[in-house]
């Protein structure tokens, strides 16, 4: 037993953007808890819960050591009530009773496996629960018209819900590098997203990419895309012009620079092992049936061919010489850059928590574009990072620091 004086007590800032968060968790099973019940908010359209959950997850995993006791949680930022009753509970019992209802309610384990669906947001996904849609097969027999996107992501669905790794990432981000140097000389190329913070896997690749002379880069996605797309790496890609001038989360800028801009959303085929190097994706990928049946296998039974079916179905799964990978590729002018980086670098909750401390502590506007200063009436311009956390009146927190 630890008595109450000998518990560590922990100081902590309020915002997640003053805080350095490394990878490095000791209270992972508090912020799988948390991170779970969030996802159901969010998945459930509950965005204030959503984000009082996300909080309270970020604040755990800023602590430096483990919690053993809910005394040390006194005084403490971003816990809500809720928060501290879930957290109570897995101190208590190993688990949250709430998590573990969640986990097994067969709406939330349908909203997972809709969601999990490239295209499908939550929305979608209710609607169908609705209409008694709660898994793929179900789906795929429904008759439900699915746009280009959702065809995509039902076809790649085993390979986009398998995680990307860093070399997977690298590989990949010579392919767009070959891409914009034969497009435009001298573009670059910035990894951003989760590998930028140092993780080792990802839901998906973020590129960015720019050119150091101001205006050269518009109409650079198209070529990119175009000089992709003629190689055979894009299995799907949708180029949508920045919504900047709408959104409400900057301030506005001329309209002779919307469309310098740009993201597209694509999934990439990328080829497994040696083959990566190779700029012909399009290559040989059947699977011959004699490389799985060997003329010695006899048949006797429904069982056994069964067996054999399963068998040749992962043999082909291990054959298949290329696996489908989401890819994010962003253009943004050089005068925006340093805000497009600290923009699309994340985590989700450390960019939210940014621009909430812009807002509500310093009067400024922050967004991937630009920053805004609401008392001077202008925006303050930026040629790196550390530069905006310095406008911010914050501490420069490097990417691998900002995992919130
Ligand atoms: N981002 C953003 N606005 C969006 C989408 C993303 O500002 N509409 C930012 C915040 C994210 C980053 O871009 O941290 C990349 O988005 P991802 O969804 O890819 O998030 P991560 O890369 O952090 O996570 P993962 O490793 O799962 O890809
Ligand atoms: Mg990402």
């Amino acid at each position: 037993q630890i008595s109450e004086a000998e518990v560590a007590l922990f100081s902590v800032s309020s915002y997640a953007c003053q805080r350095r968060t490394t990878l490095d968790n000791h209270n992972s099973n508090l912020t799988d808890a948390l991170s779970l019940l969030a996802e159901n908010a969010e998945l459930n359209n509950e965005d204030g819960r959503g984000v009082a959950f996300r909080r309270a997850a970020a604040l755990m995993k800023a602590l430096p050591t483990q919690v053993i006791s809910m005394s040390q949680l006194r005084g403490l930022p971003c816990l809500g009530e809720h928060s501290l009753r879930v957290i109570k509970d897995v101190l208590e019992n190993g688990v949250s009773s709430e998590v573990e209802s969640t986990k097994q309610s067969k709406r939330y384990k349908a909203l997972k496996i809709l969601t999990g669906i490239f295209g499908v947001g939550a929305k979608t996904a209710d609607r169908w629960i609705r209409e008694g849609i709660y898994n793929l097969e179900q789906l795929r027999h429904s008759g439900q018209t699915l746009n280009r996107a959702q065809k995509s992501g039902l076809e790649h669905y085993d390979d986009l819900n398998e995680p990307v790794t860093k070399a997977e990432a690298d590989a990949i981000g010579e392919i767009v590098q070959k891409a914009v140097d034969s497009v435009l000389t001298g573009s670059q190329v910035a990894l951003t997203g989760g590998f930028r913070r140092g993780k080792l896997t990802g839901h998906d690749v973020d590129f960015l990419i720019t050119h150091p002379e101001e205006g050269k880069e518009v109409g650079l996605m198209p070529k990119v895309v175009a000089w992709l797309e003629s190689r055979g790496f894009l299995l799907y890609q949708k180029t949508t012009r920045n919504s900047y001038l709408e959104s409400k989360d900057g301030p506005a800028r001329p309209a002779s620079n919307m469309d310098r801009f740009e993201r597209c959303f694509s999934i990439f085929k990328l080829t497994k092992g040696k083959e990566q190097e190779s700029t012909q994706p399009e290559e040989q990928n059947d699977l011959k049936t004699k490389d799985v049946l060997r003329p010695h296998m006899q048949v006797d039974t429904d069982q056994q061919l069964c067996e054999l079916s399963k068998n040749y179905q992962m043999e082909a799964a291990s054959h298949k010489i290329w696996r489908a990978v989401r890819v994010d590729l962003v253009v943004s002018p050089i005068s925006q850059f340093a805000f497009a980086v600290l923009g699309w670098t994340g985590s989700k909750l450390f960019e939210r928590e940014l621009r909430r401390w812009a807002g509500h502590e310093k009067n400024m506007s922050l967004s991937s574009h630009a920053l805004f200063d609401n008392t001077q009436n202008k925006y303050l311009r930026a040629t790196s990072e550390e530069e905006i956390f310095a406008y911010l009146g914050l501490e420069y927190i490097p990417p691998s620091e900002r995992n919130a």
